[in-house]
Order: C-alpha cells, then sequence, then structure tokens
C-alpha cells in the first residue's frame, strides 16, 4: 500500500547542506563493492595451497568476465602454504563452453547434455600436471560456474576431485528495485538508488557494476530497474538511452535489465487519446516503443506491471482484462521479452462492514478466470501470500490455480513488513516453506509450488522467483545480516531443493567466519530469527499488526481493521480472526485444491500460525499448543522478546572471533531489535488484554515490576503527552521537552540495594538529534544521542527505543535522573526507565561512564 509518508532519509544527511550532500556522492572513499556482501576475502584460517593460472577459450564479454571473476577468485581464497612449506602448486584452470571445452580439451568427460545456464567443473588429476576445468552450458552458465567454483572454495571444501554440474531450476531469476528517477526507493531501507538520481541515470555507474557482479554470483539474471509503480518519464528516449548504460554495465554478468511500465504510458509518454489496449493505435505505440528499446538494448528482458492498484492505471478503465493488457505488451516484445504482469490487484476501498468482503480472495477471483488466455511470453507474478508480504500468510491459492499460464513468485528481500532491516529476519525459510508448499494437483500428484514456478507441473515454459530487492548506497542492504536475505533469494532461485539453514550456512561462511562454532551460532540465530519476528509482531496468522496506513514499521494493531484495504484480523471484545472458512466465512479457502482446502477449512486441522489468518475465534479457544487464543497471544509475544534478547548474547559471543569491525556494526543493531521487540511486545499483548478483558496466565500483562513511568516522575520543563496509539507507550503517556534547552525527569530509588540493569525507553524521531544523560545522584553514568533515522515524525511506536545501562549500583535513597535535550522536531521524549536485577559490575578499573553507540 502507498503509504502518506515521505521517503526516508537518514536524518544525517537530510541535515547535510547541498555541498557535503555532494561530496558524500561523488566521494570515491565511498565505494560500494561487492566484497561489502559475501564476496569477503578467504574467512578460513588457511587458504588452500594452490593458484589457479587461467585459460580462457572463448572471447565474449562474458568470458572475459569469468577469467577476470577467476583472478580475483585466486587473489581473495587462494595461494596458502602447502603443508611441507612450499609455494602455492599452480594449477591451470581452463574456462570455456562446453563445446570450446569438448574440442579443445577432446580427452575429458563432458558431460552430453547440459541445460541452458548450466556449468559442470571438473578436476582433472588424471594428466601429469592437475588442472581445473569450469565449462559453461553458454556464457552465463559459464560466470555460474566460476562463482560456485569459489563458493566451494571458501566455504572451505576440497576441489580436488570436483565433478559436478548443475544447472538453474527457474528461467526467471530476477531482482527487482523499487527505484524512482528522482533517487529514492520505494520501501527502500538502505538509502539512495545507486541507478538514478534527480531524474536521471546517475553518471557515476560503479556500484551497477558491483551489484550485477553479487547478483550474478548467486545466478539471478534480471533486474527490474525502477518501481512498479512506474513513472512514464522512463520510457522517453533520452531515458532510454541513459538506461542502455546501466543495460551495458550489467550485461557482463549476464544480468539482463527489465523496466516497470504504466499501461497509460501511450497517453502520457505517446500523447495518444486513449491506452486501451485493444485500440490499433495503442498497439502500435508499444510496438514502436519495444523496439526503439531493443534497439538501444538488444537483451532486454522485458517488462513488469502493475496495473488496477493501489491507483495505478490499468486497463479495467476501459473494460479490458489484465489478460488484454498484458498480451498488448506482450506481443510487442515477442519474441525476445517478457511480460511479468503482477497479479496484485485488488480493491483498496473495500466494504468492511460486509462480512463476505476479502482482500485475499483478489488476486484469484481476477486471475483464475483468465487463465489460458495469455500470451505465452507472459508471466503471472504473484507475491508469496494472498495479502501483502506479511510475517506470516498461507501460501497465494493462486499458484494452484494457472494450470495454463506460466508464473513467478514475488517475495520481499527488503523488509517492508519484517522490520525494515532494522530487525534480524532471516526470510529463507519462509520462502521455502512456500516453495515446498504441496497443492497437490493436478491428479493429487506431489505438485509442490516450485514445481509448478519451475514449469514443471503444469508443463509451462517458463517462470521463477522474483525478489523484490530494493538495495541502496548504504552498504547494499545497510544491516550486514540481512544480505543474507539477497543471497538466499538467488540460491533458492537457482535450487529451491537447497534448503534454508544450510544457505544461511554457506553465506555465513563466506561473509563471516568458516570456523565451525561461529557458523553454529550465527545459523541458530538466523534460522531463529524470523519466528521470534513473527511472535513479537503479529502471530497465529494475524499479519504483522503494524501500522498499515503508515510506516509498516511499528506496532499499531486497530490500523487495519475498519478501513477498505481489507488487511483485518476482526478483533472484537469476544474474539479475534478473519473466518475465511467455506462454510461460514469469506469463502477464500475454497480457492485452494481440495486437499488444502480441507486442510484450512476446520479449525481443528488448520495448523496454529494461520488459525487467525482463516478462522475467528473466542479468545478462550484452545489452540492445538493447548493454550487458548489469548494466552497463546500472550506468550508468544514474550517469548520472541526474550528470543530478541538473546540474538544480543549470542552475537556477543563472538566477540573477538569474528571481524571487530562487523562485530561492532550488527552489535547495535541486535541491541536496538531486542529493545524494539519489548515495545511491539507491550504493545500488542495490552492491546488484546485491554480488549478481550481476560488476564495473562502469568501476569505480565500491564504489570511491569521495576518500570517507572515519566510521567509520575519529578518534571522539569517536560509535559505529559497521550502517545497514539496508546498501546504504543506504557500507560499510553510519554513526557516532551517543550522548552529550548534540557528537561529532567527524577525518581527516587525505593528498591533492594544492589546492581541493576537500567532500560531507559524514549522516542528517538529523525528530524533532530536529541541527547540524553541518565545520571545516579548527580553523577552521569551514560549519555548518548537519539541520531537513528526511525519512521515517523510523532513518538510512538515507530520510534520507541530503548537504551541499556548494565550493571548500576543502586541503594535506596538514591535519585535517578534522566536529561533529555531536544534538538529540532526530536523533543527528547520519554516513556519510561525500567530497573532489572542486573549482574555486579566486573571488578577492576571501572569504565569510562559513558556508552555511546549509533543506531540503525
Ligand atoms: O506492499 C505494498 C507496498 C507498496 C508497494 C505495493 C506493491 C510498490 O506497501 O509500497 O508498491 O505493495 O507491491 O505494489
Amino acid at each position: 500500500m502507498p503509504s502518506p509518508m515521505p521517503p526516508t532519509m537518514p536524518k544525517g544527511i537530510a541535515a547535510l547542506s547541498f555541498s557535503l550532500l555532494v561530496v558524500t556522492f561523488l566521494s570515491p572513499g565511498c565505494a560500494q563493492t561487492a566484497d561489502q556482501a559475501w564476496l569477503r576475502p578467504s574467512t578460513m584460517d588457511h587458504r588452500p595451497a594452490f593458484t589457479l593460472e587461467p585459460r580462457v577459450l572463448g572471447f565474449g564479454i562474458m568470458e572475459q568476465t569469468a577469467l577476470r571473476e577467476l583472478k580475483d577468485g585466486n587473489a581473495r581464497l587462494l595461494g596458502g602454504v602447502s603443508d611441507s612449506g612450499e609455494g602455492a602448486q599452480k594449477v591451470d584452470a581452463i574456462l570455456g563452453t562446453v563445446d570450446e571445452v569438448r574440442q579443445a580439451l577432446p580427452n575429458i568427460p563432458v558431460p552430453a547434455v547440459l541445460p541452458p545456464e548450466g556449468y559442470w567443473i571438473y578436476w582433472n588429476g588424471a594428466a601429469d600436471k592437475p588442472s581445473l576445468v569450469v565449462a559453461g552450458a553458454d556464457h552465463p552458465g559459464l560466470i555460474y560456474g566460476v562463482f560456485a567454483l569459489f563458493r566451494l572454495i571458501a566455504t572451505g571444501q576440497d576441489i580436488t576431485r570436483l565433478d559436478v554440474s548443475a544447472a538453474p531450476a527457474f528461467r526467471i531469476r530476477w531482482v527487482d528495485q523499487w527505484d524512482n528517477p528522482d533517487g529514492t526507493i520505494e520501501r527502500g531501507y538502505a538509502g539512495r538508488s545507486i541507478f538514478f538520481e534527480g531524474g536521471d541515470v546517475r553518471q557515476d555507474l560503479a556500484p551497477v557494476s558491483e551489484y550485477a557482479r553479487l547478483l550474478a554470483s548467486v545466478g539471478i539474471n534480471g533486474c527490474n530497474l525502477n518501481n512498479v509503480n512506474a513513472n512514464p518519464d522512463l520510457l522517453k528516449h533520452a531515458h532510454l538511452e541513459q538506461i542502455a548504460r546501466i543495460a551495458d554495465t550489467m550485461r557482463p554478468w549476464g544480468v539482463h535489465i527489465a523496466l516497470s511500465v504504466a499501461v497509460d504510458s501511450p497517453q502520457t509518454v505517446g500523447g495518444l487519446a486513449t491506452s486501451d489496449p485493444h485500440d490499433a493505435a495503442v498497439k502500435a505505440w508499444w510496438e514502436a516503443k519495444a523496439k526503439e528499446i531493443f534497439q538501444l538494448i538488444p537483451d532486454f528482458a522485458g517488462f513488469t506491471v502493475k496495473a488496477d492498484s493501489e491507483g495505478q492505471p490499468g486497463p479495467s478503465s476501459y473494460n479490458r482484462t489484465p489478460a488484454e493488457a498484458a498480451n498488448t505488451l506482450a506481443s510487442a516484445l515477442a519474441p525476445h521479452g517478457v511480460v511479468l504482469y503482477r497479479s496484485f490487484v485488488y480493491n483498496h476501498h473495500l466494504d468492511w462492514t460486509n462480512p463476505k468482503a476479502d482482500r485475499a480472495r483478489a488476486a484469484f477471483d481476477i486471475f483464475h478466470p483468465l487463465d489460458g488466455l495469455f500470451a505465452p511470453n507472459v508471466i503471472i507474478q504473484t507475491k508469496e501470500g494472498p495479502i501483502d508480504f506479511q510475517a506470516r500468510e498461507p501460501v497465494s491459492p493462486l499458484f494452484a490455480g494457472l494450470p495454463h499460464t506460466s508464473q513467478a513468485m514475488e517475495v520481499q528481500i527488503t523488509q517492508e513488513y519484517t522490520g525494515q532491516q532494522r530487525h534480524l529476519v532471516y526470510l529463507a525459510p519462509m520462502w521455502k516453506e512456500v516453495l515446498d508448499f504441496d497443492f497437490h494437483v493436478p491428479f493429487n500428484d506431489p505438485s509442490p509450488v516450485q514445481a509448478i514456478l519451475s514449469g514443471l507441473t503444469f508443463q509451462q515454459p517458463t517462470g521463477g522467483m522474483v525478489g523484490v530487492a530494493n538495495i541502496g548506497r548504504d552498504a547494499w542492504l545497510a544491516s550486514p545480516l540481512a544480505l543474507a536475505n539477497l543471497y538466499a533469494m538467488g540460491r533458492l532461485a537457482w535450487d529451491p531443493n537447497l534448503d534454508a539453514e544450510s544457505i544461511a550456512e554457506e553465506w555465513a561462511r563466506q561473509t563471516i567466519s568458516n570456523d565451525a562454532e561461529v557458523v553454529h551460532t550465527v545459523d541458530t540465530m538466523l534460522m531463529e530469527s524470523w519466528p521470534a519476528y513473527e511472535s513479537y509482531t503479529g502471530p497465529f496468522g494475524l499479519q504483522t499488526l503494524t501500522d498499515i496506513t503508515g510506516s509498516h514499521y511499528g506496532p499499531n494493531v486497530e490500523s487495519s481493521e475498519r478501513n477498505g484495504w481489507g488487511q483485518w484480523h476482526n478483533a472484537d471484545e469476544q474474539g479475534v480472526g478473519m473466518d475465511r472458512s467455506l462454510a461460514y466465512g469469506t469463502r477464500f479457502v475454497d480457492q485452494y485444491p481440495p486437499q488444502t482446502a480441507r486442510l484450512y477449512e476446520s479449525p481443528i486441522s488448520t495448523p496454529d500460525e494461520l488459525m487467525l489468518f482463516f478462522h475467528h475465534l473466542p479468545y478462550n479457544h484452545p489452540l492445538s499448543n493447548g493454550k487458548s487464543v489469548i494466552q497463546s497471544i500472550y506468550d508468544s509475544h514474550f517469548e520472541g522478546a526474550a528470543k530478541a534478547a538473546e540474538f544480543v548474547q549470542d552475537w556477543e559471543s563472538l566477540k573477538g572471533r569474528i571481524d571487530p569491525k562487523l562485530y561492532a556494526d550488527v552489535l547495535p543493531r541486535l541491541e536496538y531489535q531486542a529493545g524494539h521487540a519489548i515495545v511491539w511486545r507491550d504493545a500488542v499483548t495490552q492491546y488484546f488484554h485491554k480488549l478481550s478483558g481476560l488476564p495473562d496466565e502469568e501476569d505480565r500483562v500491564g504489570n511491569y515490576p521495576g518500570r517507572l513511568e515519566a510521567e509520575a516522575a519529578r518534571l522539569t520543563g517536560y509535559k505529559v503527552i497521550d502517545i497514539r496509539p496508546w498501546e504504543d507507550a506504557s500507560q499510553g503517556k510519554a513526557v516532551i521537552c517543550d522548552a529550548a534547552s534540557a528537561c529532567a525527569a527524577e525518581w527516587t530509588f525505593t528498591g533492594k540495594p544492589g546492581p541493576y540493569d537500567i532500560g531507559v525507553q524514549y522516542f528517538d524521531l529523525r528530524d533532530g538529534v536529541a541527547r540524553f544523560t541518565f545520571r545516579v545522584n548527580g553523577q552521569s553514568i551514560a549519555a548518548w544521542s537519539a541520531d537513528a533515522s526511525l519512521p515517523s515524525i510523532i513518538p510512538n511506536g515507530d520510534n520507541s527505543t530503548r537504551r541499556t545501562i548494565q550493571s548500576v549500583a543502586l541503594k535506596p535513597g538514591d535519585i535517578l535522573r534522566v536529561e533529555g535535550t531536544p534538538d529540532g522536531q526530536d523533543r527528547a521524549a520519554l516513556d519510561y526507565i525500567e530497573l532489572t536485577p542486573g549482574a555486579p559490575p566486573p571488578a577492576g578499573p571501572s569504565e569510562p561512564p559513558t556508552v555511546i553507540r549509533s543506531l540503525p
């Protein structure tokens, strides 16, 4: 859903002068390179004791890329000293297509058949001098082969007996960028576009080349450059010429570019009187446009289309169907290009008073009747779930509902509804669940979604997977651990049979360390992160429970109710959940093939994690976990927040064992997440506590021993305000500093003497850098700047932030004081402090009192 929010820009950058901005963007010191991701120097203690001496058999541009990559891999990963102390052994590495290799080396067992884009890696130990052969079915295959070789080396595998071949499961392995020509990125959380700035393609495309290299290293072969809410300007000739430079930059890596187009471009760009897809002039316009593009970009991949969706123009204006619109574009692009037509089409003015209305039904209702009518080069691109990238959704029934159509699954790498990269959420397990979900069609045969996407189940010519990446100029995805999602998306699109955990391991070995314990720790954190996020946000199929009409980030349970957007979870005093059953509900369940429909029709067989997506249940209804719905909601939120706190400890256990810069980059992010998980926990549990009137069996909800509210403090300068929604602040209230200088909140400690960890819960607003100091008896214990760039410009759950000060010795009568100095719009708002008995401070000379760490 489009947000009324302006695109986020880091607060620091917004405050800079223009001249400084120019320096920041152009400075060569800010180079953005693929080795900031997983293509890193070796993480092994010992490099393998050989070097590869490359020889490439052909001359194509991609063969030169393969050669360069081989040299790079050599330098990054190889060249160690042998056990006997000798220098690295030299091994010939022969690179070429299978045909070239067959000709040059007639005596080696080149596979007879290698599917398109596949590769073969062969260690030829038979000859006097061992050599290594990397052969591609074609040029992209050769590049993938070289990357696969170095993946094996970087993850510590012995390559001296290799004889492996592989080929991608899906033809379509794309990333989408939602970049706008002005340089902003819709739902991008890592800075500005690497492609565009100020309405034009950027001069400096070095990061684009690095991006293409990263994409190729995991087998991605397409990149749709611009927002699906497409700016028509990009189809103008001058812009297409600029875009051709991007295509030139990505081509050497085998990454083809595509563009999002608006269906009304014939009018907005071409000046025609109509954009009716049946109109002859409109068809001719698209044909001419496609021809113009192919002249500039001969390997242009195609168009992505968002139409009749969230205010985008579409064929419905002319009483035409999506098939008619898609086919007009497809015929213009044939035979080389494809149309990825998105099934994300729904009415966002749904009648919430109608118990049969259901946004989840929309894609199937609209597209299923059109099955068989799409041109062969149209691929229907469907989000993995029927709503919109929520923390959990069931698989979209449309995958089973288009047996005569090629299909692609769209997933989100950019974490719009899953913590916006400020929360660690490794999404591969979610995608994997969908890829493996078996619809048992057409004749009750095994038919996992991956077999539908590859074209196998329904014998379709193409299909695949598209990941909305939205990388930007800030270290690709801003958070180092979030890059595991980009990595995993590529790996799954290549081989959906890989499991999420081994992908995590592969990524960790290349990015962080090859040490088994480190790998285990990182792997476990990644694998636990999605379930944890789901637990402290929207468990049991409730969807994320975030602010859906605003930032899509912090908690705002009610924002999804009683409006036309249709992301309802339908909570009232008695119960919660959407009844989507055939018998009593919206009949969404009936869109699934029989076996799946049976599963979801009854609460008895519906798995707990999707229960409230499919059924409206009384709060005291038992789930299969043995607990009532309400107690499950409470417990899940407390367990999830506790898990988020564990991630901090897990990461701390890696101190001294991994790159200190990476360690220091990630730690404050996890600390922030642990604090925000508490905001989530308290908001959602208190909301349902109030609504249901039912107590938490463990008496945690609404009962926070050790919490000292700001509004109950002795205040100097601070004013009490109501926070909206109320559940985003403790007791619904906070204090803000409207004074010109510092304000203070003060409490007298009355608890038992001992060491305490002190959580200071404050609101870190973007437009300004407020400062906080925490004092005990006048002595400064910690001071920090509220310098994060979190969403929302008013204090609420988007920006509620916790700073924890550890091991502070307290005795009764101590005066605890928080001083907040406002800056700009950031009014140093404060919610509460919370004292939890902590470990005694470490012995020895005391640490300097000030703890200042930047937040994400
Ligand atoms: O998830 C929603 C987002 C919109 C996005 C839309 C879509 C590009 O909130 O920002 O628009 O999905 O996928 O089209």
